[in-house]
């Protein structure tokens, strides 16, 4: 019934790229967007290419799909998904892939229309962090925000289910007996990775009494915005960079000095994305309170990259969500060498730096401007921070 409500306009159609791709990897992109612009959910659908081919997934073909109110049980309508669901069979695409969240009941539905794997932008993500994750701090957190978001996503199943009451799936009966079963192993999940969760984190927060006294620099911002090159040529540190999203999830403290007497500590995190899942955010808690407690916040962001202001919003709106508002920002335009006119990047990203921001142009490739920044840190106390 709801799905006669949706209104769509198809894109230009779907972009196929034939591949050798393992059958099992072999996904097709859908992105969906209703009131954003078309270059806004295009640069998302480009995005979400990216973080398909870094969760091992070999993307196919992909397409953007405009909803004007979005079904509760497909999100598009039905005649759309079977069209998409018939492309998908065409490229022998056993995966299907949406660039936004799905709610669980969206989720399950097309599982079953379409009897194959589909995931959302969520569930990608959350695949790479837990192929990132190396230490047992990151291995925990990532273990409970996936424990969170399946246990999320069987309770949707669950109300679902009983809403029908007594369709064809609770006739089995097995299928409530199954949910129940999960949920319960689920919950243990849950409970144990938080504790053990719990132990590290104040074992962290302990380390960090112990260096109280020494002012605090943190690097935020978009995946791949280059924080860590920048840990790199500011301490000269060692941290490992790389031209791929969520390269680091563990943070990296380095001590900056310059003459022996002033010195910071300079800490590298996780970067971020637009739709992140909250579970992540919730379970990196811990790791981003380096983020919080900072005297100060080195805003990264990538100024050659089309997308930065939208990369800038997202990064401060997750700040905010985590209650770092009040901790002063500068912002630190990185990657210049790779752009041609610094009025232009002025001109873009004049909107996203609030007027009490410092901005230093930057970049970790070539140098440019890093002593410059090195200097102003270490002199922070005095020239930087805000009343
Ligand atoms: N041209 C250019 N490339 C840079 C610069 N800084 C970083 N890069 C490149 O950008 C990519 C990402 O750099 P990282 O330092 O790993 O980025 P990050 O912000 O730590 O990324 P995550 O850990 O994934 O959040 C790498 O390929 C770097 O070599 C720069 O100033 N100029
Ligand atoms: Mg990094």
């Amino acid at each position: 019934m709801a799905e006669l409500h949706a209104e769509e306009d198809r894109d230009t159609g779907a972009t196929r790229q034939a591949n050798d791709a393992p059958d099992a990897d072999r996904t097709y992109l859908v992105g969906v967007f209703t009131t954003e612009t078309r270059e806004s959910a295009e640069a998302s659908l480009r995005e979400m290419g990216n973080l398909c081919r870094t969760a091992g997934l070999t993307v196919t073909g992909s397409e953007l799909v405009r909803v004007r109110v979005p079904t509760p049980a497909l999100y598009l309508g039905s005649g759309q998904a079977d069209r998409i669901i018939a492309i998908a069979q065409d490229m022998s695409s056993p995966v299907i892939v949406f660039d936004q969240p799905l709610s669980p009941v969206q989720m399950r539905n097309w599982a079953r229309r379409a009897q194959c794997e589909v995931y959302d932008r969520h569930g990608v993500i959350l695949e790479i962090f837990a192929r990132r994750a190396r230490t047992r701090e990151a291995q925990l957190q990532v273990e409970l925000a996936r424990a969170e978001y399946a246990q999320s996503h069987l309770a949707g199943m669950w109300q679902h289910l009983s809403r029908q009451g007594g369709g064809s799936r609770l006739a089995r009966g097995e299928g409530e007996k199954q949910i129940e079963i999960d949920r319960r192993r689920l919950h243990q999940r849950v409970t144990r990775a938080r504790h053990a969760l719990e132990k590290v984190s104040r074992q962290r927060a302990l380390r960090r009494e112990r260096r109280d006294q020494t002012t605090r620099v943190a690097l935020v911002g978009y995946t791949n915005a280059g924080k860590s090159s920048l840990l790199n040529s500011l301490a000269n540190a060692r941290v490992r960079i790389a031209d791929q999203l969520f390269a680091t999830l563990d943070p990296v403290t380095r001590r900056l000095s310059a003459d022996g007497r002033h010195t910071l500590l300079l800490t590298d995190t996780v970067g971020f994305v637009r739709n992140l899942p909250p579970e992540l955010i919730n379970a990196f808690h811990s790791t981003l309170e380096e983020a919080l407690e900072a005297d100060l916040i080195l805003l990264v962001v990538d100024a050659s990259d089309p997308e930065a202001p939208v990369q800038i919003e997202t990064t401060r709106t997750i700040l905010r969500k985590l209650g770092a508002n009040r901790v002063p920002v500068a912002v630190i335009l990185n990657k210049m060498d790779r752009c041609a006119d610094r009025h232009r990047v002025e001109l873009t990203l004049r909107r996203s730096i609030n007027r009490e921001d410092r901005v230093f142009y930057v970049s970790a490739t070539t140098g440019e401007g890093i002593d410059h920044l090195r200097q102003e840190l270490i002199s922070y106390r005095s020239t930087m921070r805000s009343s």
